[in-house]
């Protein structure tokens, strides 16, 4: 496998891939790489019709490759066949069913709020000058189950530079596509106050961590899982982080979010994995690995603590759940 010999100087969560000793990991890849192709072709044909997804590609597979999980990757069919988009549906099936309702070129999106650089831009403009990596993060989902991904992409403080949000912007918020004269086939329900809403505080939107993802396994990401850019906050549950973003804006005040408007004694704004902290209807101390038998145990910030702890010092995180 390609090797990029400037990876220099990385903190913990990235270890350069050549030096991470469990062989499972590079085992599966190559699987990955021999035995789904066809299945990763088929998946792509639609995206493939387009240039532009081509030049895309051409990015994703130089990527800079960091890895933060000494673990088995979860298969390709499962990170993209076991899916929560409630755009696209509410069965964990519907999304890959109905991928191809969700049309991402062209695709805009809008930055407002508290910044000296607000506009709406196209999706290319937003990821021209980008230094594409690919991380492994791990994303635990509230319904207890996870998977360990290679996510392609850049940090979101990259990219939220770029719009000089002022010393206003407390929080940062995202909405999801929501044509209201073409619904997304789960969108002419309200099962959710459509547009799917999440939002950050600054510093956690700033930190290094925080990833927006365009790729997936290498390739374009699938539209089922969020195309063409999602937000991936791998200490936080899955729901945080919001697929096919098309709005950013930056707040003096907490943004309202999706599923603490539906149902907020259940989840909080901040949504931080922790296993102290059980979910009204069932426990969160372990997770089932999509693809394994047996649960393990589910590790405080999804096992980024060493990381992202010092974002809540002092905060009681009964209470901020
Ligand atoms: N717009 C939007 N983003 C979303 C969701 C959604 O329904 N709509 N589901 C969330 C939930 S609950 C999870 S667990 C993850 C799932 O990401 P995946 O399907 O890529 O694994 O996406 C999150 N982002
Ligand atoms: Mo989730």
């Amino acid at each position: 496998m390609a090797r990029n010999p400037h990876i220099i100087q990385l903190p913990r969560w990235a270890i350069p891939e050549n030096q991470v000793t469990d062989e499972r990991l590079f085992l599966n890849r190559r699987k990955f790489l021999t035995q789904s192709t066809l299945v990763a072709t088929a998946a792509y044909l639609p995206m493939l019709a387009s240039a532009k997804v081509g030049d895309l590609a051409d990015r994703l597979s130089g990527a800079t490759k960091t890895v933060s999980h000494n673990e088995k990757l979860t298969r390709f069919e499962d990170v993209s066949g076991y899916n929560n988009f409630y755009e696209l549906g509410t069965d964990k099936g519907d999304p890959a069913a109905n991928a191809e309702a969700l049309r991402t070129d062209p695709w805009s999106i809008s930055v407002e709020g508290e910044c000296q650089n607000p506009g709406k831009l196209t999706f290319e403009d937003l990821i021209a000058g980008q230094t594409m990596e690919e991380r492994i993060y791990k994303l635990r989902c509230v319904e207890a189950w996870s998977m360990i991904i290679p996510w392609s992409g850049f940090p979101l403080a990259s990219l939220l530079k770029k719009f000089q949000p002022t010393s206003d912007a407390k929080y940062v918020s995202f909405e999801t596509l929501y044509d209201k004269s073409r619904p997304l086939p789960g969108q002419r329900r309200n099962v959710i106050d459509w547009p799917y809403r999440e939002g950050l505080r600054m510093d956690e939107a700033m930190h290094p961590l925080t990833f927006v993802a365009v790729g997936l396994y290498g390739k374009p990401i699938p539209n089922q899982n969020g195309a063409p850019l999602r937000l991936v906050v791998p200490w936080k549950y899955g729901f945080k982080s919001i697929k096919s973003i098309v709005k950013i804006k930056f707040t003096r005040d907490q943004p309202q979010t999706s599923w603490n408007m539906l149902a907020p004694q259940e989840y909080g704004f901040y949504s931080n994995v922790n296993p102290e902290v059980d979910h009204p209807r069932w426990s969160q101390k372990r997770e089932r690995r999509i693809g394994e038998l047996f649960r393990v145990r589910t590790e405080m910030l999804n096992g980024y603590a060493p990381e992202v702890a010092e974002l809540y010092k002092g905060m009681d995180l009964q209470k901020y759940f």
